[in-house]
This record gives structure tokens, sequence and C-alpha cells, in this order.
């Protein structure tokens, strides 16, 4: 692991993308807007048949990982981090184990195949983002009674998928992650990092950690590649390998820092509401310089649009940084 921590640290900048079934909705569910746009089903109390049917319009038609990993090497990345299943539990990956997939919808593709092969093939790592905490479709997910409060859309009436009281198992949400995660780590050729995002909220409560079997994971991850970096989103566990705060940081570090950061004025999934506000070549420069002063990555987000292009801006703007970071 210590090439791959050295590889990580001197990789300086990487490409985050957070693309799935709420980029169809741009941040909007019935004339509101959700902030941030990728949380629109948790913010719109969207209906879990009604979300569903958003993959029949998932064609990813212009998502295009030879492109993709053009622009990020053009930037001066050396890495890329895609949302291989967000809080929404939608993959863009093949999966035995749900189908609610990107594989089995109108696309009928595998996002995140198709990315790793781009990225071994130019010499790019390829890193993943899981929702480890955060789940709103599993039956057996973290819910809103004992973890925390919003670990879930307040539906009204209650959502009858979602097993509550004493049917409620989160031992089966547990086996579920790792069996995905077993999928991740064996289809996709060799991983550079898996970000397990959405610990921290649900996780609040220390007596809770424990039944998430996070160091079983953890080593069980090593099992499959011993070179992949852990990081949990605030690195609450104590076994993170890099630690990776979003958009600020304050204080000392022992591990690894990556800090995340969107092009987009707030939103990780893309969000038509700030079409006219991305990020500039200036702007991210002094990112960049931020995170090189506290010895961190800088990990900048892209939301493609519903069609899986990038925003016309962020193209613009990453080929400008790279104008400049190459110098
Ligand atoms: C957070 C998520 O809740 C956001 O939607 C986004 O993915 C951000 C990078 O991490 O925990």
């Amino acid at each position: 692991r210590q090439a791959a921590v050295q590889y990580f640290r001197d990789a300086k900048f990487g490409l985050f993308i957070h693309y799935g079934l709420y980029s169809q909705l741009e941040g909007h569910w019935q004339g509101e807007h959700s902030k941030p746009a990728e949380w629109v089903q948790f913010r719109g109390k969207i209906r879990l048949d009604e979300y569903a049917k958003l993959a029949d319009r998932f064609t990813a038609e212009k998502f295009d990982a030879d492109f993709i990993t053009d622009m990020a090497l053009g930037a001066g990345m050396k890495y890329i981090n895609l949302t291989t299943r967000h809080h929404d539990s939608f993959c863009l990956f093949d999966s035995k184990y749900t189908d609610f997939k990107s594989t089995n919808s109108a696309a009928k593709r595998d996002l995140v195949g198709e990315l790793s092969e781009q990225c071994q093939k130019k010499g790019l790592g390829f890193y993943l983002y899981y929702s480890h905490g955060r789940d709103w479709k599993h039956p057996h997910a973290p819910n809103n009674d004992g973890w925390g409060g919003a670990a879930r859309p307040k539906y009204d009436p209650p959502e009858p998928t979602y097993a509550t009281g004493d049917d409620h198992d989160l031992q089966l949400y547990v086996e579920f992650m790792k069996n995905q995660v077993t999928e991740l780590l064996t289809n996709y050729g060799p991983i550079g990092a898996i970000w397990l995002d959405g610990i921290g909220t649900p996780m609040s409560r220390p007596e809770k950690i424990d039944q998430f079997k996070s160091q079983e994971l953890y080593d069980h991850i090593h099992a499959l590649q011993p070179q992949v970096l852990v990081s949990y989103k605030q690195g609450l566990l104590g076994t993170e390998d890099f630690k990776a705060p979003e958009r600020h940081f304050k204080g000392e570090s022992a591990v690894p820092l990556e800090l995340c950061d969107t092009l987009q004025p707030y939103s990780w999934g893309y969000d038509s509401r700030d079409d006219a506000g991305h990020k500039t070549a200036d702007q991210v420069m002094e990112m960049l310089e931020r995170a090189k002063a506290m010895s961190a990555n800088l990990l900048l987000n892209t939301g493609p649009l519903p069609d899986g292009s990038i925003h016309p801006d962020d193209v613009k703007t990453l080929r400008e940084v790279g104008r400049r970071v190459k110098g």
C-alpha cells in the first residue's frame, strides 16, 4: 500500500464525477429546487416507484469515457473518482445484488466498466465513490429511528418497503454492501481507492459503529486488492488511509488529505439553476494553491448533464487549467 499512498500524495489533482438518475432532474422536483441537486429524491420526498421511473430516461448517450479521461489528463489530473452508487442506491455498474442499475436502465451500459477501462488504458488512477452510510432504497439501510433522524427521506405516508422496528436488520444491508464492494473490486481491474461516503451523519452515535463492521470491510477490501486506499468521508473510524473532507479543512492530519470541491456553485450532481455560475480557471487555480498549502490533493467535481456530456463551461475551464498547470 506504500506505493499507492505515494502515488496518491504525488497525484495532487483528481476529477470527481457525480452522475446518476438525479442528473435527469437537474436539481428540481415539482418546481422546487433541491440543494444539493443530487439530494433531489430526499428533499423532494420523491416516492421510490416514481424515482425508479427515471431509469427509463437514463440513456447516458453522451457519457463518453474516452473524452472524459482525455479531459482529465489535459487538465493535469492523475485520477478519476466516479459515483458508482450514490445515496439513491442506483448503481452505475452491473451487480447481482440489485436491479437498480445502469445495465438495466435505458442506457443498458456499465459506466464503471467503461471508465475503468479508459483509465487503465491511459494510466489514470481509478477511484470509487460508494455510499456507505446512506441508502434511500435498501429496506434495511440506516433509517430515521436511531440513525440521526435524516438518514432517509421523510415520506408521509411511510415508504412501505422500508423495514422498521424489529423487522429492521442492518446486517442485511451490511452484507449487501460487502457483496457489492466485492463486485467492484473484482470486476473492474486495479482500483486506486474507495471513498465510503455518508457514514458521518448516521454514525454520529459511537455505539453504532461496530454494527457497520467497518474493520471487517476494511480487511476484506485489502484481501481483494491490497493496494486500495480506503477513506470514510470525515475519517471517523480510525481505519482510513486518507481523509477526504468536503470543501474545507482545518487542523492537522496524520494521514494524507484530499479536499473535494465542485465546479458548480454548490451542487455535486448537475444543477441547472446554477448553470451560469460555474467556477472559472482563476478560481480553480486558487483552489489548487489552497490545497497545496495544506499538502492536500484537490478532487474537483463535475456533474455531467442528463445525457452524460460534460458541461461546456467545465470543459473550457479544465482546458485552461491544464494550460496553466503545465505552464
Ligand atoms: C456528501 C454527499 O451527501 C453529497 O451528495 C456529495 O456526494 C458529497 C461529495 O458528499 O456526503
